[in-house]
């Protein structure tokens, strides 16, 4: 393999919508730079990237795999790190970690659909982590592909740097051949994915040599000495210029090529390798200084200024599956990774020995002796680094910027199907939160349950399958419980006597009370208004302290009490059978029957929810908020984007970002978070109620 600089590699993401054929090009590229000697497909389910049985199955990508592969001819080859991400909005973590790691992005879109909302997610995360991309247009064989159309969506939605480098001759049907504005031919592509170049057919001239322009135009726009030559020139570069120019643009994002494929019948695909090859950016042309935290003085660094043999990687993945071995996956930052080297794990101060390293394409690894600057390998999972963790030599601590996962935008909660197994199930699902940080494991201490959030419901039913099969464990999902609280909403008042006289000592208790609605919010309030001291100081605090059992579990259904005040203002004691006990029973039972008879409620929680929504999907999502028992507080727009917010019972919540993506085709998003409490309508309280009896029965019986 070439030297060990860096210069010779090219870190690159496939990314895109669901479906667009990362995978398929992956496998392409893989085949025409000879890594495989037959290209797998998606429907016999045997390619590099999908191997695991639920890709297979699904026929999508879940996890993202790396493919590494050197192309060309030694001394000229160059090295290749595919990362082959999922389309599936449930797992944009993985291509947030892809993206951090690569320096290129390839963006696929596809021809029929053009730009949909997984291409613009994505190109939000590319814009965050700056990395140059290459636009790919795919399934250019399909007989509904619209390359205009889709070439115009790119450049009204990411800019005007958008620049058609191909475009196809003969789309649909028979595709065989793309116009190449950048070589000025014709590539005519065979059944293996070769191609001849030959002369542009007259009939194309035109358009070639009028985006042969285009693309020379914003070439020079990137460079004040490339301008003016395109000015003295006659709108023409120098070929070497052109070439050097666009390197340098496409490099710093100033030019976003645009390419053709179909990867399905491997056209296109050679001369995408070709291309990256020999334009998209090696790691220190992408980022010339990366810098970081020392965790010790806490200031910035940059990796320029590392001593030569120290090294620093950074573990953007961690896997453990039966198919592929116990995994942390890297790139090194600076210096040159051997096996044996001792590193610290700078998160956490542990020491770390990187025992062995492997060259990675798909499932299968190769033992490799050394990992250059700016490449991408794996080394057996190293234990105790997570995700997201820097690890870096003695001599030069650092802490390099992590990636940003996202916020859950689904909660369910789990439950072991088995008594006994809660333990099993709770260090299971901690492993993979460490896998998959976008998974999210929590307990709900007030309803005893273990809640798990993250992107969607495939990836949560992902996980419970693996749990499954991993550590044997079988868990159900079911529907968070929600907290409810309860309240009452006129006055009371109650006098309770309790007295007991079987045997021994007596209990004698009397309390007088009077219960009082509060604003929401204001809690709970116990006043002592007792006069005279009918009831001595030393036992009325233990009426307070009978009532407190409510104020965690209420007499309704169970649910903690809010915002009513009670105020003791009367009561009688006997002086020897009077004592704590007898007060705090005498207050609980005054208590439960003044809030019965106080027209008690339930309060359910209100959360605000912000939805952006493409402004043909409004209605349907305005629609689907009110058969929410929702109420709309304020719409706007923003981006092109219809933004509204409304307030909506959790009750109502479960699962809606599933909703909400099938009712805009994948198009909208939304933020949800805690609002206030509000009175749980009638129906909605007695299923509750009725519900909390049923389980009050059960535990007796
Ligand atoms: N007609 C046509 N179909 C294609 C082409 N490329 C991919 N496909 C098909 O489109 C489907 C999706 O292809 P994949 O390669 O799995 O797409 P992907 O982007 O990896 O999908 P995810 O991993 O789910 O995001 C498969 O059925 C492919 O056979 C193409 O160029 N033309
Ligand atoms: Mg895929």
């Amino acid at each position: 393999m070439g030297n060990t600089n860096g210069a010779y590699i090219r870190n690159l993401a496939l990314v895109g919508h669901a479906g667009s054929g990362k995978t398929s090009l992956a496998e392409g590229i893989a085949f025409a730079a000879g890594l495989t000697n037959r290209r797998g497909t998606i429907q016999e389910g045997n390619t590099l990237s999908d191997y695991h049985p639920d890709e297979i199955a699904r026929k999508h990508s879940i996890n993202s795999s790396l493919i590494s592969l050197t192309t060309g001819t030694a001394p000229q080859t160059t090295k290749l790190n595919l990362l082959d991400t999922p389309g599936y909005s449930d797992f944009v973590g993985e291509v947030r970690a892809a993206l951090h790691v690569a320096d290129t992005a390839v963006m696929l879109v596809d021809a029929q659909h053009g730009v949909e909302a997984g291409t613009a997610t994505v190109w939000e995360f590319c814009e965050h982590d700056q990395n140059s991309v290459i636009f790919v247009i795919n399934k250019l064989d399909h007989t509904e592909s619209h390359f205009d159309d889709t070439v115009a969506q790119l450049k009204s939605r990411f800019g005007h740097e958008v620049a058609v480098v191909q475009f196809p001759l003969n789309p649909g049907d028979g595709f065989s051949t793309i116009v190449d504005v950048v070589k000025m031919k014709a590539l005519k592509f065979a059944a293996d994915g070769s191609y001849t170049e030959e002369a542009i057919p007259a009939s194309a001239e035109a358009r070639a040599d009028e985006l042969h322009r285009e693309l020379v135009e914003i070439v020079a726009e990137s460079d004040d000495a490339l301008m003016e030559e395109f000015f003295a020139n006659d709108g023409k570069l120098e070929e070497s210029h052109l070439s050097q120019g666009l390197k340098a643009s496409l490099a710093h994002r100033k030019l976003f090529p645009v390419l053709c494929a179909s990867a399905e019948k491997n056209i296109g695909t050679r001369r995408v390798l070709d291309f990256v090859v020999a334009n998209a950016p090696a790691p220190e042309e992408h980022i010339a200084d990366v810098r970081g935290i020392n965790p010790d003085t806490k200031k910035e660094v940059s990796l320029s200024t590392a001593p030569k043999d120290a090294t620093t990687l950074f573990v953007f993945k961690t896997v453990s599956e039966s198919h592929l071995g116990d995994l942390s996956f890297f790139r090194v930052f600076h210096g040159e990774l051997h096996p044996g080297t001792d590193l610290v794990n700078e998160s956490n101060g542990k020491s770390e020995r990187i025992a062995q390293v492997f060259t990675m394409s798909g499932k299968n690894r190769k033992e490799a002796t050394s990992v250059p600057n700016g490449d991408i390998a794996a080394a057996v999972k190293l234990k105790d680094t997570h995700t997201n963790n820097t690890l870096s030599s003695k001599s030069f601590p650092v802490v390099l910027t992590p990636i940003e996962f996202p916020a859950p935008v689904i909660t369910s909660a789990v439950r072991s199907k088995n008594k006994g197994d809660e333990e099993k199930m709770s260090m299971g699902l901690h492993t993979m939160h460490e896998e998959d940080p976008t998974f999210i494991l929590r307990i709900d201490p007030e309803m005893h349950q273990m809640l798990i959030e993250g992107q969607g419901e495939l990836q949560l039913d992902i996980i419970v399958k693996r749990l499954r099969e991993r550590y044997k464990v079988d868990v159900e999902i079911v529907e968070p419980l929600i907290p409810f609280r309860e309240t009452i909403k006129t006055p009371a008042d109650t006098r309770y006597r309790h007295r007991k006289q079987s045997g021994g000592a007596g209990q004698f208790g009397e309390v007088a009370i009077k219960l009082q609605p509060r604003k929401r919010g204001e809690g709970y309030e116990f006043i002592d208004a007792i006069v005279g001291g009918v009831i001595s100081g030393k036992h009325i605090p233990a009426v307070d302290k009978g009532i407190h059992d409510f104020l965690t579990h209420g007499p309704l259904a169970g649910y903690p009490v809010v915002d009513l005040a009670v105020t003791l203002y009367d009561g009688k004691e006997h002086p020897v059978d009077s004592n704590e006990n007898a007060f705090k029973t005498a207050g609980k039972m005054a208590f439960k029957e003044a809030f019965l008879s106080a027209k008690p409620v339930l309060l359910e929680p209100i959360f605000d929810i912000e939805i952006t929504v493409p402004g043909d999907h409004m209605g349907d999502v305005l629609g689907d908020i009110s058969s929410r028992r929702g109420k709309i507080a304020g719409m706007d727009s923003k981006n092109g984007m219809e933004v509204i917010r409304a307030k909506v019972p959790l009750a109502e919540l479960y699962h809606y970002s599933t909703r909400l993506r099938s009712l805009t085709q994948g198009r909208a998003q939304h933020k949800q978070s805690f609002s206030h409490y509000e009175e749980a309508p009638r129906d909605v309280a007695d299923k509750i109620v009725a519900e909390s009896a049923k389980h009050r029965v059960a535990e007796v019986e």
